[in-house]
């Protein structure tokens, strides 16, 4: 079902200062910024790897409201590990997948998100805690 760890999203309350840190700690490059207004966050990617059907990122994301999914996070737990995304072939075809085992999907269909790909969240609560999301990446 998964082609590869898509990225791993993390919570910060200032995207510059955190982009500083991981591009000079672990010599990273980012590779796109966008604002999403539909997930309420500004976020950069950060090339780590390649890996089959598409690369492997750090994705760094800063609120734009405290009343978005990432602002409520950050006022619960403060900065650090967000969710982890996973890469597949065919999203709707995993969310079928998955949301058949009792998992709840937290979009009924796929959204627009970095890099021109197709995303869908899991419910954290229905797998050990951590927030899932499925991406789809643009055909090139
Ligand atoms: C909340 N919870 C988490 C969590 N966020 N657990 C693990 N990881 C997280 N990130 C827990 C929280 O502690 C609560 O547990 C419970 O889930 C309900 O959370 P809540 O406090 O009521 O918070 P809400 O209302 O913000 O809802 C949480 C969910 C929401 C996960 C449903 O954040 C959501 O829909 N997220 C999906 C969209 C998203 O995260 N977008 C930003 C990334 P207790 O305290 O009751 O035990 S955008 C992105 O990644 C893009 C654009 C991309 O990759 O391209
Ligand atoms: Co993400």
């Amino acid at each position: 079902m998964f082609m590869r760890i898509d990225h791993i999203g993390i919570a910060c309350h200032d995207l510059e200062e955190k982009i500083a840190l991981f591009s000079s700690t672990f010599d990273l490059t980012v590779v796109a910024r966008e604002v999403n207004e539909e997930q309420g966050v500004k976020e950069a990617m950060l090339h780590v790897a390649d890996g089959e059907g598409g690369g492997s990122y750090i994705q760094l994301l800063e609120p734009l409201s405290p009343d978005s999914p990432v602002g409520r996070f950050l006022a619960k737990r403060g900065e650090g590990v967000h969710h982890v995304a996973f890469g597949v072939p065919d999203v709707e075809r995993a969310m079928a997948e998955i949301g058949g085992k009792g998992v709840r999907l937290l979009d009924e269909r796929p959204r627009h998100g970095s890099m021109g790909s197709q995303i869908a969240f899991l419910h954290p609560k229905d797998v050990g805690g951590m927030l899932t999301e499925l991406v789809q990446a643009p055909t090139p």
